[in-house]
């Protein structure tokens, strides 16, 4: 008898220990650099007033705004005066610029932000711990491992329009995403209106990568201003991305006097004439719109896969026109001399230029240039790319690539045999670049993480959830959180507030937990 009670009694000092260990988890994806918990619990209807720096209005309005919610109604003071009942915003630039302090008392609260971004992630953080109207008192400091968070959303294959995109930009600010890559043009559909080419949505605009005869469908540029300025308010920066010189087969279908030949993608017209001086005019046409229109400071050009679709270069008369001109070479020659003067192009307009990895193939301007690492199974060009002293995005097919299988179990999506498992995004960057053993020089060319949303096989909003939820979560804590604060078991138990809030919005998500629960969403029947 006396045993039984000193193995009960051992085993109830186990499992207070792990009660309390674990009650100094905060509830917060991505999980934050430093917690320190004290006793105490915070009621957030007690507070009556939101004071901020002058600069920090748009803050304090999401902040009040999320609060309503929870039945708190705050006066809004421009004063940033501590005192009792009062939830205080302030600017500190002594902070990293996206970091914060967050310090919760029984009787106030405070938030300091690196800037005003700070301060919109401190608030992330508090309206994620809120649990039945109450915040567990102590603070919080914290900082990303990653300035670059990056997400991108391909609807040149299929357009998921103005409420999915704002609702996926709601998404990515709740877990501190930062960088909304928007792949707005592809073989099977132009997405954004140009005023000087109107052709390339009202014919280019036909079709998705399912259904060449689908109507028109595209973003007017109001549209586009009205995501820009929401996504803004967010602290996401909206990244354009007009893919050249291959994947033009909409822009050559709207304008075939551009179009350089080749087939892929079962789309004609696969490349724009890269010898000719009219598409040089036409497409600085676009991209002096397309600079007007997005404020980032960042213009993608694509540059991908061109060899999938150039072998007409080898006979066209302005091609190798080109070629005869500058002495190139070859086609690869025309390629490089193209994408060269495209990124001067782009300098002029004032802009970096971000393309995908293949660039790094041509002799380009490093300085202006940053690189999009994608091919998972060239690692060598991820190592060329951070030696060469280029500014790099890793976003390698395997594990960003939300169009890829997520479980063991899936059967449909692209034909790569590989999975990209919750786990193995969680597990991302460092078990790709550990083993490579680069040195801090290259290192520090890292500039973030990028999860990518193909859209050859996502067609509805059913097929999106499925494939994008709950993944974001695990990818927001690779790009935000560091390595040493990562812990797997950890984040599955703070999952369960994620899982919650996917089915109060009717998401439709793969339940990890339950993985038969909801079976594979089809994918898209295609049409000829
Ligand atoms: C490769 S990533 C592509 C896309 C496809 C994707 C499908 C890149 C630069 N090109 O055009 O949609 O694979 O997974």
């Amino acid at each position: 008898m006396l045993q039984i009670r000193r193995v009960l009694s051992v085993l109830a000092i186990i499992a207070a220990g792990a009660i309390s260990s674990f009650a100094q988890v905060v509830n917060v994806i991505p999980y934050p650099q430093m917690v320190e918990l004290s006793e105490g619990i915070c009621k957030v209807s007690q507070f009556k007033r939101l004071s901020f720096d002058s600069s920090l209005k748009s803050e304090a309005c999401y902040l009040a705004d999320k609060l309503s919610v929870h039945g708190v109604n705050l006066t809004m003071k421009e004063d940033c005066r501590p005192a009792a009942r009062t939830i205080l915003l302030q600017v500190d630039d002594s902070l990293p610029s996206e970091g914060y302090v967050l310090k919760v008392g029984n009787r106030e609260i405070t938030v300091a932000g690196g800037s005003e971004a700070g301060v919109f992630y401190a608030i992330q953080t508090m309206l994620q711990q809120i649990d039945a109207g109450e915040l567990r008192c102590g603070t919080i400091i914290d900082s990303p491992r990653y300035a670059w968070r990056g997400l991108m959303l391909d609807e040149a294959r299929h357009f998921f329009g103005i409420e999915r995109v704002k609702q996926i930009i709601d998404m990515m600010a709740y877990y501190k995403l930062n960088k909304f890559h928007w792949h707005l043009t592809d073989a099977s559909g132009w997405r954004l209106e140009i005023n000087s080419w109107p052709l390339l949505t009202t014919v280019g605009g036909i079709g998705s990568h399912s259904d060449p005869q689908s109507p028109a469908a595209f973003y007017t540029q109001a549209q586009i201003r009205e995501i820009i300025d929401y996504a803004a308010t967010r602290h996401i920066e909206v990244i354009p991305e007009i893919d050249m010189p291959g994947h033009a087969s909409a822009a050559t279908k709207a304008y075939p006097q551009f179009s350089g030949g080749g087939r892929s993608q079962d789309r004609d017209g696969f490349t724009f004439n890269v010898g000719k001086e009219e598409t040089y005019s036409f497409l600085t046409d676009v991209l002096k719109e397309v600079k007007s229109l997005f404020p980032s400071e960042y213009l993608h050009i694509g540059g991908d896969e061109v060899s999938h679709g150039n072998s007409e270069w080898k006979t066209d008369e302005h091609i190798q026109g080109l070629i005869q001109k500058h002495d190139l070479k070859d086609i690869q020659g025309a390629e490089r001399y193209f994408m060269q003067r495209m990124i001067d192009t782009v300098k002029v307009l004032d802009r970096k230029v971000i393309a995908w990895d293949e660039i790094i193939e041509h002799d380009v301007d490093r300085n202006n240039t940053v690189v999009m690492w994608w091919r998972h199974n060239k690692p060598d060009f991820l190592v060329k790319s951070l030696s060469d002293g280029f500014t790099t995005i890793l976003c390698p097919r395997h594990p960003m690539y939300f169009d890829f299988k997520q479980h063991s179990t899936h059967k449909l999506g692209p034909k790569w045999k590989v999975v990209n498992t919750s786990e193995s995004i969680y597990s991302f960057p460092d078990s790709t670049i550990d083993p490579l053993g680069l040195a801090d020089q290259q290192l520090k060319n890292i500039a973030g993480i990028q999860a990518n949303i193909w859209t050859e096989y996502i067609h509805n909003d059913e097929r999106f959830d499925y494939m994008v939820y709950p993944r974001i979560c695990f990818f927001a804590e690779s790009a935000w959180t560091n390595k040493e604060n990562k812990d797997y078991d950890s984040f599955t138990e703070r999952m369960e507030n994620a899982y919650e809030l996917f089915d109060s919005m009717g998401i439709y998500y793969f339940d990890l937990r339950d993985p038969e629960r909801r079976p594979e969403v089809a994918i898209p029947v295609i049409k000829n």
